[in-house]
């Protein structure tokens, strides 16, 4: 079978990023990296957290709540974040040095009664954003996965990305974590793995252009 290769960069947004409303400690560390590996692979595809002002997730949405406090939804535990990737907002906006001129933007968590970690599915699992519609059109069956963040974002695309039957690989010096408990980075790269989810670096993939490069 041919193999066809995505790099899908997620959320690499302002928000995410040091000065942002949800920083992800280091966030901007994997721009360059993003911007290096892009031209290794037949696809590039970038995510976008998209929330309306309204959000679920929003702590300042839930009178009383505090910003890390859990609350149910529907049955579901709700992590209570501040304010962030608003739709349209500054904050939406990728990192101002990342490549985006890619082949796809999905946009996620638009809708305001769900949060949605992973890029594939609502975290209820009702809506899908479109990614595998597209990876499938497209005839892709691997995909390298980079971003923000470790423990939430990536963790999640990886986990449906398995179970949707992709060949899926985490860049994990192109990624970095929120660690809200202290942990939580090593427990998801160590539930990725445990999925099937290959943790390569990216000197794998420069090597192997390298490689191709001498022959
Ligand atoms: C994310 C928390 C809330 C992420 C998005 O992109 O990892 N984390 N919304
Ligand atoms: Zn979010």
């Amino acid at each position: 079978m041919t193999v066809i290769n995505a790099l899908i960069l997620v959320d690499i947004q302002k928000d995410f990023c040091p000065g942002g409303s949800l920083a992800v400690p280091a966030g901007d560390e994997v721009v360059p990296l993003a911007n290096e590996l892009q031209e290794h692979f037949d696809y590039v595809i970038a995510t976008q957290d998209w929330h309306p002002s309204d959000h679920v997730s929003f702590a300042d949405n839930h009178p009383g709540a505090k910003v890390g406090e859990v609350i149910d939804v529907h049955g579901l535990p709700q992590i209570m974040w501040p304010r962030h990737c608003v739709q349209d907002s500054a904050g939406a906006e990728f990192h101002p040095d990342l490549d985006t001129i890619v082949d796809k933007v999905i946009h996620k968590g638009a809708d305001k009664t769900v949060d949605s970690y992973s890029a594939f599915f609502d975290n209820e699992h009702q809506r899908a954003t479109g990614l595998a519609d597209y990876l499938t059109e497209n005839g892709i069956t691997d995909i390298f996965i980079i971003g923000l963040a470790t423990d939430y974002c990536v963790k999640y695309t990886c986990i449906d990305a398995i179970a949707l039957g992709f060949k899926t690989y985490v860049i994990i010096d192109a990624c970095r974590g929120i660690d809200l408990n202290p942990g939580d980075v090593q427990a998801a790269i160590d539930n990725m793995k445990a999925l099937g989810v290959k943790i390569i670096t990216s000197k794998t993939i420069f090597d192997f252009a390298n490689q191709l490069k001498a022959v």
